[in-house]
């Protein structure tokens, strides 16, 4: 058996764990569906955040919701990608988490979220805070009460 010290993590801010903006793939408002697609694809993400030039957060888009716009009764309509904005589909209804909040908080919103954009107090775009870089984190902190409990 191992003891998992939860102080450790729950002392870190979500800016401790976060993915920089500037390493994040996002689209901007103004995009047509073609070029989200195109980003969705070469990246291999399924879902990306949608800023302004600003780097104001303004939604999320995703490989269901393009597809889910370009199917018509009767066939694809494949010249919506061209003539549709991002603006148009994205999905606004995100959770948010502020740069300063406790890392509880972001675990909480990963239990249904894969990821969730982190913003300033000016809604500009930080990053992301994901799955991945929380299960690193205690998977790390697993490890180390391990071996805590090995040399004991
Ligand atoms: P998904 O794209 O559905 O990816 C699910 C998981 O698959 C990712 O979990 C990651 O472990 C792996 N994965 C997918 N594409 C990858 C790639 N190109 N390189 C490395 N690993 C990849 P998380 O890392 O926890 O990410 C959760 C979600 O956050 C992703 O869901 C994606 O929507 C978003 N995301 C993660 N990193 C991103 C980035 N740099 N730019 C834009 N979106 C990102």
């Amino acid at each position: 058996m191992f003891s998992l010290s939860a102080n450790e993590l729950m002392g870190l801010t979500i800016q401790d764990l976060m993915i920089s903006g500037d390493k994040v793939a996002h689209v901007q408002i103004g995009n047509n569906l073609e070029h989200a697609l195109l980003v969705l694809t070469k990246t291999g993400y399924t879902a990306i955040p949608v800023l302004d030039p600003t780097f104001t957060l303004h939604g999320l888009i995703g490989m269901n919701l393009i597809m889910d716009n370009i199917f018509g009764l009767e066939r694809i309509e494949f010249e919506k990608l061209e003539n549709m904005k991002v603006e148009e589909v994205m999905n606004t209804d995100i959770p948010r988490l502020y740069l300063h909040d406790t890392v509880e908080k972001g675990l909480d919103l990963v239990v249904n979220h894969p990821f969730v954009c982190v913003i300033n107090e000016n809604n500009i775009f930080e990053g992301i805070f994901t799955r991945r870089a929380i299960l690193k984190k205690v998977k790390k902190q697993i490890q180390l009460a391990n071996n805590g409990n090995d040399s004991e």
